[in-house]
C-alpha cells in the first residue's frame, strides 16, 4: 500500500498537509527558511501589519505542562511582532519548492488596504491569509467577532484584492454565529479558504506558588493554544466545512500528534497548522507527525487524504 499526503489547494500540489500556524518559528527570514527545509508542507508568515513592530514586552509566551511534563497548552499575547509587509513580500521573491502563505494583519481598515493593494499587484504574493483575529491589541476588539465591521473590512479588501484569500477566523461557540459568519463568508467568491481557528483569546493562566500570572502584557491575559481548544478548533473547522462547502478550511488548534492532524482532516480541513506544539518541539515535529499520520492511514487502509476527508460520521 502506497500513502500520498499530498492535497491540490488552489491549482497548487501541497505535498503534506502539515505545516507551521502563523506566529511560530515565523518571524525572520532565517526561522522561515528553515520551516522551508522542513518537512512541512507549506509555510505561512507571521501576520504583518504596515511598519516593523517589536511587539508586547516580555514574557509574552508561556507554556503550559503538567506534571509529568505533557504539554497541555500555551498562552500568548505577542502583540504582532513582525518585519513589515515589505520583508515578506521580499520573502516571497525567494526561489522556494513549496507554498508561502503570507499572514496580513493590518492595524486597521486602511492598513490591510494598502497591504493588499499592493499585493495584488505582485505576482509573487500568491497565498494571503487575512487575520480577522488578533486577540492581543490593546484596545482594538477582534474584527471576527463583531459581524458588522467583518463584512465591510471584507466588502472593502475584496475590492482591492483580486486574488484568492483565506482569512483567518477567531472561534465562535455558538450554532447562530458559525451560520451568521458562513453567510457572510459565502457572499464572497474570492474568499477561498477559511483557518479555523485562532488562538482562544483573552484567557488567564496564572502560577499558584508564586501567586503571580505568567505573562507581562494585559496583567496576564492572552490567547490560549494547544490541547485546551482542540475540541473548540475541530467545531469550527467541521462546521465551516459543511456552512460554506465551496471553501478550504485549513484547520489549526490542539495538534500534538498524528491522530489529532488526522482529526481535523476527519472533519472536513485540507490542510493542518501547528502552532504550540511546534514551539515546543521544533521543527522536527513534522517528521513525527508525519509519520504518524501514516501510521494511521495504513491501518485504517487508507491511501490518500481524500479517501477520509470530511467524512466524520453520527451517531
Ligand atoms: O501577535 C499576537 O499577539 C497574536 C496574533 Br497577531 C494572533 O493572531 N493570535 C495570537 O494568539 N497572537
Amino acid at each position: 500500500m502506497s500513502i500520498n499526503l499530498g492535497t491540490r489547494f488552489l491549482g497548487k500540489l501541497i505535498k503534506s498537509p502539515i505545516y507551521n500556524a502563523s506566529g511560530v518559528h515565523c518571524v525572520t527570514f532565517p526561522q522561515l527558511d528553515e520551516l522551508a527545509m522542513s518537512s512541512a508542507g507549506a509555510l505561512i508568515t507571521k501576520s504583518c501589519t504596515v511598519n516593523y513592530r517589536d511587539g508586547n514586552p516580555k514574557p509574552r509566551y508561556y507554556d503550559m505542562v503538567n506534571e509529568e511534563g505533557k504539554q497541555l497548552g500555551s498562552i500568548n499575547s505577542s502583540g504582532l511582532p513582525n518585519l513589515s509587509y515589505k520583508a515578506y513580500q521580499e520573502y516571497a521573491h525567494k526561489k522556494r519548492d513549496k507554498p508561502l502563505f503570507i499572514s496580513v494583519s493590518g492595524m486597521n481598515l486602511g492598513e490591510n488596504l494598502q497591504i493588499l493593494g499592493e499585493f495584488n499587484e505582485d505576482p509573487y504574493v500568491e497565498l494571503v491569509e487575512l487575520n480577522l483575529s488578533c486577540p492581543n491589541i490593546v484596545g482594538k476588539p477582534q474584527t471576527g467577532y463583531c459581524f458588522e465591521d467583518m463584512e465591510k473590512m471584507l466588502n472593502e479588501v475584496t475590492k482591492i484584492y483580486k486574488k484568492p484569500l483565506g482569512i483567518k477566523l477567531p472561534p465562535y461557540f455558538d450554532m447562530v454565529h458559525f451560520k451568521t459568519a458562513a453567510e457572510i463568508f459565502n457572499k464572497f467568491q474570492t474568499i477561498r479558504f477559511l483557518t479555523c481557528c485562532n488562538s482562544l483569546g483573552n484567557g488567564l493562566v496564572i502560577d499558584s506558588e508564586s501567586e503571580s500570572v505568567v505573562i507581562k502584557p494585559k496583567n496576564g491575559f492572552g490567547g490560549i493554544g494547544g490541547i485546551y481548544i482542540k475540541p473548540t478548533a475541530l467545531a469550527n473547522v467541521h462546521a465551516f466545512s459543511k456552512l460554506c462547502p465551496d471553501k478550504h478550511i485549513i484547520g489549526c488548534g490542539g495538534v500534538q500528534n498524528g491522530k489529532d492532524v488526522f482529526e481535523h482532516i476527519l472533519c472536513g480541513a485540507s490542510l493542518v497548522q501547528v502552532g504550540s506544539a511546534l514551539y515546543r518541539e521544533g521543527l522536527s515535529i513534522f517528521d513525527r507527525l508525519t509519520e504518524e499520520l501514516e501510521e494511521i492511514m495504513t491501518i485504517k487502509g487508507y491511501e490518500t487524504l481524500s479517501d477520509f476527508r470530511g467524512k466524520l460520521k453520527y451517531l
